[in-house]
């Protein structure tokens, strides 16, 4: 039984990044200059995902929307990144944004925090 809901939650989320695949649009637009700048202070992020997971969705839509190239680290069991999660947020949740600032690093869970630190400081 356990096996069957993860299948179906597997399968809804797969639909679902397809259709987000298909349906998203284009992403934001800059100068040259501006989008380098922002291409080199994405270098400092990661997104800890699922790739079927709809807050991992969101995020990545969010991401995308923002023309960020922000590196995705899947946090499925076997990967070495889930244990880097673990270790470095304190939990296997995601989507969590890794973010390294001025020598200090923190963990941002929840899809809705991530996106709204995103466009604060990139839109
Ligand atoms: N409110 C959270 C929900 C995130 C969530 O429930 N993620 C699930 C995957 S879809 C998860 O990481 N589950 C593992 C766990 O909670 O231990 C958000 O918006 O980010």
């Amino acid at each position: 039984m356990k096996l069957f809901i993860k299948l179906i939650r597997n399968l809804l989320g797969l639909i679902i990044a397809t259709v987000d695949i298909l349906t998203r649009g284009s992403k934001q637009k800059r100068t040259a200059e501006k989008q380098q700048s922002v291409e080199a202070e994405a270098q400092n992020m990661a997104l800890y995902q699922f790739f079927a997971c709809p807050f991992c969705i969101k995020t990545r839509r969010a991401i995308y929307k923002l023309n960020l190239p922000i590196e995705k680290r899947s946090a499925s069991e076997g990967s070495p990144f889930r244990d880097e999660l673990l270790e470095g947020g304190g939990r296997v949740k995601v989507p969590c944004l890794r973010i390294e600032k001025d020598g200090e690093v923190e963990w941002l869970y929840e899809s809705s925090e991530i996106i709204r630190y995103l466009e604060k400081r990139f839109a």
